[in-house]
């Protein structure tokens, strides 16, 4: 007979109830991810109402007011709840295995973080259904930000969302710094640790010191919205261009805080499926550090144009970036000079990854360039510069990392056909959807419009760019059929399915609660490439 206590214990017992409830990082890890692609569903549904929309000229689905609304909130849920989540939430799988701990330094804490951001996201997005969503794109500017323009509850919405999401980012770096620095595994010295770990400690720091500076902006724009503060506004001795001074010194560092994880994950997958060390680990390690310093000196490259910035100081500062961030891309060349390259889904995601994100800087060296950006300032430039760098970037690194690791989270293998056809609906999609903006920029179309006159000659890229952005949401189909076949079908991975070099596959697929049985020793950063070939490492290059 079901007593009412068995049955509390048949829905603690169930897998829902041990999710909900988790502290363990490789749960809460998968969290994430499953958070994650909810707003990517979303945020991917927003962009291609933004796509139909401008398909031709025009208006014909919606008004200026909704399509407003539309990419303000397909870039913030893009930027909070997709990309920067997901990073974390590799990083919270990946990185206690790679160092060889059996937990995040407080279990409770990453739950909290994590149990944030869903929740954040919904508050977010519940302004669509409370009269209007946020509307003065993700930059939020005043005064387009004010109670005067945006008078809605939905940039209130944003503004407290954006806190919540923030804080979430907050604690979650201050855990990954206690866990690297306290928690690293017998013979795991700093410099045997794995790049995807040196980049989320440069991560955590861009965040601890910049998104409370983001907070602050936060919490000033909505007393000026709410209880009739001053700080941006003119007209009662605010500024309006000190928000964007705040704004962007947390956002510019932000922009490698959703590339540098990104670059650590492609740091994993090229040197293991090239057969080769990672080409100059130390050099990689301080252009890690050097991009995340001069990241902070180079925010009023978002500001050229407004007259109030010293132009000189930040676009020579903006060009210097490009140096650690050549660096790296020269390690990962040389990495894969001469290897033995396997061209399995995960490589083909970072090569993807590698070509698309040098696109993307170098457009953006344009951009730091004084003249050139007073020309494609605020155009449709910009707008290929940023996708290039956060999908063609950040997002190709995250889907080298998923189908990387997917064997290790779940112990099945994901299938190579379906990982293949993802890769190559994407790439045709991304580059049909982004490269034709670089011409429209050049022409002059500004970003933020949603109609444009026939006779500007914008149509036809316009339309490809929108056939490119369904190909896009196309090619996340294969990715989740494949997902859910293999979860049901996969062939079983096994502990280390790609001969890794990292502590992550020294144990089994998935790993048990307490990650580790036993560790191999560690004598340089490659541990499982050491033991495989009877070599005690001995740290070189
Ligand atoms: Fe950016 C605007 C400049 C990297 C994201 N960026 C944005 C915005 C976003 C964004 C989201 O200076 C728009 C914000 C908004 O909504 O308004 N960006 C750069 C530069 C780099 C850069 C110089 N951005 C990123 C990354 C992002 C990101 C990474 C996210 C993941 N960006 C700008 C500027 C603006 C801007 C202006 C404002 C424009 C405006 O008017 O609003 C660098 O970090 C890129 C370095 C990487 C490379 C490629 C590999 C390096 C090699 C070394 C040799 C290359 C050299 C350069 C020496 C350069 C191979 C040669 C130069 C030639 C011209 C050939
Ligand atoms: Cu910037």
């Amino acid at each position: 007979m079901a007593t009412a206590a068995a049955r509390v214990t048949g829905v603690q017992g169930s897998r829902i109830y041990d999710y909900l409830t988790t502290t363990d990082h490789k749960k809460i890890g998968i969290l994430y991810t499953i958070s994650s692609f909810i707003f990517l569903a979303i945020g991917g549904l927003l962009a291609l109402g933004v796509r139909t929309e401008l398909a031709q000229p025009g208006l014909q689905f919606m008004d200026e007011s909704v399509y407003n609304q539309l990419f303000t909130m397909h870039a913030s849920i893009m930027i909070f709840w997709v990309i920067i989540p997901f990073l974390a939430g590799i990083g919270n799988y990946i990185v206690p295995l790679q160092i060889g701990a059996a937990d995040m330094a407080f279990p409770r804490i990453n739950a909290l973080s994590f149990w944030m951001i869903p929740f954040s996201g919904l508050i977010a997005a519940s302004g669509f259904f409370l009269g209007g969503a946020a509307d003065a794109g993700w930059t939020a500017y005043p005064p387009l930000s004010s109670i005067t323009y945006s008078p809605g509850p939905g940039m209130n919405l944003w503004i407290m969302a954006v806190v919540l999401v923030g804080t979430s980012s907050i604690l979650g770096a201050v855990n990954f710094l206690v866990t690297v620095f306290r928690m690293r595994a017998p013979g795991m010295t700093l410099f045997r640790m794995p790049i995807m770990v040196w980049t989320i400690i440069v991560t955590s720091v861009l965040v601890l010191m910049g998104t409370p500076v983001l907070t602050s902006a936060l919490i000033m724009l909505f007393v000026d919205r709410n209880f009739g503060g001053s700080f941006f506004d003119p007209t009662t001795g605010g500024s309006a261009i000190l928000w964007q001074n705040i704004f962007w010194f947390y956002s510019h560092p932000a922009v490698y805080i959703m590339v540098l994880p990104g670059m650590g994950v492609i740091s994993e997958i090229i040197p293991v499926f090239s057969r080769k060390p990672l080409f100059g680990y130390r050099a990689f390690v301080f252009a890690t550090a050097g991009i995340g310093a001069l990241g902070f000196s180079v925010w009023a490259h978002h500001m050229f144009t407004t007259g109030s910035v010293f132009l000189p100081f930040f676009s020579v500062m903006t060009f210097l970036i490009a140096v650690p961030t050549g660096v790296k891309m020269f390690n990962w060349i040389a990495t894969l000079w001469r290897g033995q390259i396997t061209l399995k889904t995960p490589m083909l995601f970072a090569l993807g990854f590698l070509s698309m994100f040098l696109i993307g800087g170098i457009n953006g060296v344009f951009s730091a360039s004084v003249p050139v950006d007073y020309a494609i300032h605020a155009t449709y430039w910009i707008v290929a510069h940023i996708h290039y760098v956060l999908f063609g970037g950040s997002f190709l690194a995250i889907m080298a990392g998923l189908y990387y690791w997917f064997p290790k989270m779940s112990g099945k293998m994901l299938d190579e056909g379906l990982g293949k056809l993802h890769f190559v609906i994407a790439m045709v999609g991304l580059n049909l959807t982004f490269l034709p903006m670089h011409s429209l920029g050049l022409m002059g179309m500004p970003r933020r419009i949603a109609d444009y006159s026939p006779t500007a000659g914008w149509n036809d890229l316009n339309l490809a760019a929108t056939v490119g952005g369904f190909l896009v949401g196309i090619s996340t189909l294969p990715l989740l059929w494949n997902i859910f076949i293999s979860l049901r079908n996969g062939k079983d991975a096994g502990p280390d399915p790609w001969e890794g070099n990292t502590l992550e596959w020294a144990t089994s697929s998935p790993p048990p609660a307490w990650n580790f049985d036993r560790l191999p020793a560690i004598t340089s950063e490659r541990p499982l490439f050491d033991a495989r070939h009877g070599r005690s490492g001995g740290d070189h290059k």
